[in-house]
């Protein structure tokens, strides 16, 4: 059985990190059986990070890589009808799913002095065995991670209004369709899926959550892939 290792649930989702859902809810699109390992420490993670999964001999990091090596080793068939230009549109959305509004979540959890106590009290409340003073380090090195990846020299509007443009993308690209490619649901919707839930089904009203909130076609959509796993 493949095990993913993955960060603690969080409000009811599967993983409190947004890379961990998306391959999680990948595997349940997929229909291919796992067993779920949550962790905190990154320690034995291939280049210290979550998620990883585990298949045998085979130790995949990276959650593209992970949707890839499972496509292909289970013959997935989400995506084989999609175009060359859905592909890109794909290839895109992800690359800035996971390198721009990434950071703009994880510095509303971390860092914003608004947020933080929630996300600090539901962390603890889920995940017992780490303690207070336990997660004080990570948030101290997340504080110095946006700071050299640069968002933690803006303005808090201004890191926010960054995020909300990538979630207008969405909302642009999702327009009145089911899914993010018309009617059927593929591998894009749960790589957005993971972002989008780690937002909308957090009991923390930052200003990206208020974005959702005044733009029900997504919510709806959010809500719609969920319906299809079973939780
Ligand atoms: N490109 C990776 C990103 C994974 C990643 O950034 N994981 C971070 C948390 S969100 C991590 O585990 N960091 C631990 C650390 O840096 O100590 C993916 O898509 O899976």
């Amino acid at each position: 059985l493949i095990r993913l290792f993955l960060y603690p649930k969080l409000f009811g989702l599967p993983d409190n990190n947004p890379y961990g859902l998306k391959v999680e809810t990948f595997l349940r699109l997929a229909q291919i059986p796992y067993h779920l390992e949550h962790v905190v420490n990154v320690g034995a993670a291939p280049r210290g990070q979550l998620p990883y999964l585990v298949d045998g001999a085979t130790v995949v990091s990276d959650s593209n890589r992970m949707i890839e090596y499972l496509s292909q080793t289970y013959q997935v068939n989400l995506d084989d009808v999609l175009t060359h230009e859905q592909r890109t549109t794909h290839f895109l959305v992800t690359r800035m799913l996971d390198s721009h509004l990434y950071w703009v979540m994880s510095y509303s959890r971390w860092q914003d002095p608004r947020f933080w106590p929630i996300f600090k009290a539901a962390f603890l409340k889920n995940f017992p065995q780490v303690s207070e003073t336990e997660l004080d380090i990570p948030r101290k090195n997340n504080i110095e991670k946006y700071r050299y990846q640069g968002i933690g020299r803006y303005d808090p509007a201004q890191v926010y209004e960054s995020g909300i443009d990538d979630l207008r993308a969405i909302q642009s690209l999702l327009g009145s369709n089911q899914y993010m490619f018309g009617d059927t649901i593929h591998t894009i919707d749960a790589c957005c899926y993971g972002f989008l839930a780690n937002i909308w089904y957090f009991d923390i009203d930052t200003p990206l959550k208020d974005f959702l909130r005044s733009n029900p076609l997504v919510t709806t959509y959010i809500e719609r892939v969920r319906s299809r796993l079973g939780y």
